[in-house]
């Protein structure tokens, strides 16, 4: 391999997109090729952070909103030196959510306006949800499992979970569409969320098999090349 460093993959998406079983499904074609890995899953509800966001998941607890945000973005940087130190080994990481869960949902979250009670307006400003994830480890391949939410709810209707409401679904959806525009190739590097990261798009709404063989041909160059620049850092703007 020489000095060459192994990719970090996110998969992103809505509730009921699939990501759970695509991410199994991803994981199991690393290994039949064959190619070294590790699964991580955000929030992780293992560490002492990870089961208080598990808890508020739940609604077995109250958190403001701010703190909350914060929480999710200490899970991450609590694996941040364990990300890197895996991609230096060779050992390709995908994530199952990321960051840009964390910008989604909580830039999602809204009140009804004190001036016009007709309108809702967010409780956290977009850019102060994105500066707590500055200077993470940025994944160099995004595979974002679009599904609209109507159709993620015939696949069986949502959890019990804070956030698994359609409206809220709907609107994390924008925001996640927004972040691929922020994201895409077609802004100057300079002015991407994430310089070195690629946004894909994959229809989640095709049956299963389908959208893993997508998911596999826009990451297998990657992952069986392997990548020679260091690992991206997510960026203020
Ligand atoms: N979520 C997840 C956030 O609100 N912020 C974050 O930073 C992350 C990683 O947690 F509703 C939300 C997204 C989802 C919930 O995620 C739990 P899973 O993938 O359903 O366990
Ligand atoms: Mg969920």
């Amino acid at each position: 391999m020489g000095s060459k460093r192994a990719p970090f993959i996110v998969i992103e998406g809505l509730d009921r997109s699939g990501k759970t079983t695509q991410t199994a499904l991803l994981q199991g074609r690393l290994e039949r090729e064959g190619i070294p890995n590790k699964l991580l899953k955000f929030p992780d509800r293992t560490t002492t952070i990870g089961q208080m966001i598990d808890s508020y998941l739940k609604s077995a607890s109250e958190l403001d909103d701010h703190v909350i945000h914060l929480l999710f973005s200490a899970n991450r940087w609590e694996l941040a030196s364990t990300i890197e130190k895996l991609l230096a080994e060779g050992v390709t990481v995908i994530a199952d959510r990321y960051a840009f869960s964390g910008i989604a949902f909580s830039a999602s979250k809204v009140e009804s306006s004190a001036s016009d009670p007709g309108t809702t307006i967010p409780k956290l400003p977009f850019e102060w949800c994105r500066a707590p994830d500055i200077g993470l480890p940025a994944p160099d391949e995004v595979l974002f499992l679009d599904i609209a939410p109507e159709q993620a709810r015939l696949r069986g209707g949502y959890g019990e979970e804070r956030y698994e409401k359609e409206e809220m679904q709907a609107r994390v959806r924008q925001v996640f569409q927004h972040l691929g525009e922020e994201t895409s190739s077609e802004k100057p590097q300079s002015e991407r969320l994430a310089p070195g990261t690629k946004w894909t798009v994959i229809d989640a709404g095709k049956e299963r098999d389908a959208v893993a063989e997508n998911m596999w041909a826009s990451v297998q160059s990657l992952v069986r090349g392997g990548l020679t620049q260091p690992v991206w850092k997510t960026v203020a703007e």
